[in-house]
């Protein structure tokens, strides 16, 4: 009863909150979500807890505290990639880079054949860029920053893939896009990696000459089995999913759950 009550408060708190985001359903296909409040569980539908190696707790864009991970360059957070997307997605994440000259990778999963990895980085063979690729340089979508550098503060870097194309977006906007829809990844006993790349089997952590170690912040990884619109991208800058004080299997199940039994209650009062 007591669990039901703040199930239901806290559902009414987020549509009262995000009422265009509620709409939207953020959370319809998160698959896996690192909120990084305080440590590396997900909040998504996976549940995959991720293992942290050598990244420390630091204070996340708003200022609070233990809610963000640095990672100091040979750091890197790993965790499961069985289950996440191998077609359909977006992946989407928080950043402030110290530097960008380790041509760093930010996210990786999944490989164990031609090109069937998912990476996502910057400076990436030294290209002045961001970019989402896989090894063997497959599925390659590159944004030129030109003059400004995604370095020193923070950004929001997602990336979206379909039938319609792959879209790869800085702060909401929209920078590139091609027609190529990313459908071979393969996650099955692979590794997600937050910091660092996966090598091409699939396994954390892999550097090389092109591709390195991430220095600076990420904070707020997700992961859904859709591409979200642009317009549900620019709610996510907007909005911190992990305010919702719930464990994630939970919450997923709660907002349908929650607004039933709060209706339900409502109707006996
Ligand atoms: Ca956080």
């Amino acid at each position: 009863m007591k669990r039901a009550l703040i199930t239901s408060v806290s559902v009414v708190f987020l549509c009262g909150a995000l009422t265009r985001a509620c709409k939207a359903d953020l959370f319809s296909g998160l698959m896996s979500y690192y909120a990084f409040s305080g440590n590396a569980n997900d909040a998504g539908s996976l549940g995959h807890t991720g293992t942290v190696h050598g990244a420390a707790l630091i204070a996340d864009r708003s200022g609070n505290a233990n809610s963000a991970y640095y990672f100091d360059g040979d750091d890197y957070i790993s965790a499961s990639a069985t289950g996440l997307p191998t077609a359909a997605r977006t992946v989407a994440l928080w950043f402030k880079a110290d530097t960008l000259s380790t041509r760093p990778n930010l996210l990786g999963y999944g490989g164990g054949g031609y090109g069937t990895s998912w990476l996502m980085g910057i400076n990436h063979w030294g290209h002045p860029a961001m970019d989402v690729t896989s090894h063997y340089n497959v599925n390659t979508l590159e944004y030129y920053y030109g003059t400004s550098a995604p370095v020193g503060a923070w950004d929001y870097f997602a990336i979206t893939t379909d039938s319609t194309g792959t879209k790869l977006y800085l702060n909401g906007d929209l920078k590139a896009s091609n027609t190529n829809y990313v459908q071979n990844t393969i996650v099955t006993g692979k590794d997600l990696a937050i910091g660092v790349a996966v090598n091409t089997g699939g396994y954390a952590p892999y550097v090389d000459y092109n591709v390195g170690y991430f220095r600076g912040v990420i904070d707020e990884v997700g992961i859904w089995n859709r591409a979200l619109s642009q317009a549900e991208i620019q709610q996510l800058m907007r909005t911190d999913l992990s305010a919702v004080p719930l464990p994630g299997a939970i919450l997923l199940g709660a907002i349908g759950l929650g607004v039933a039994g709060w209706r339900l209650r409502r109707k006996m009062a």
